[in-house]
């Protein structure tokens, strides 16, 4: 299997139930559990998460369902 060096994606994701640094930290802490994903940024104000992971590790798919499990609706932004 060959290593690609640059798998890594962003994607930002719309979480509007987002609306304190409670909430910013639970997902936080949440995503970083993720296998395969790399970094997680919160943006309060404008209710968007940022998350950069190995697209070979974890999907979209998977950071969406895992915030939904945590009470929150997101969308690709
Ligand atoms: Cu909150």
């Amino acid at each position: 299997m060959t290593a690609q060096p640059n798998s890594d994606v962003t994607v930002t994701l719309d979480v509007p139930g987002m609306v304190c640094d409670g909430c910013a930290e639970k997902i936080r802490g949440a995503l970083t559990q993720i296998h395969g994903v790399h970094k997680v940024k919160t943006k309060l104000w404008q209710k968007q998460v940022q998350v950069t992971f190995k697209k070979e590790t974890v999907s979209e798919k998977a950071i969406v369902h895992a915030l939904s499990q945590q009470g929150f609706d997101a969308a690709a932004a």
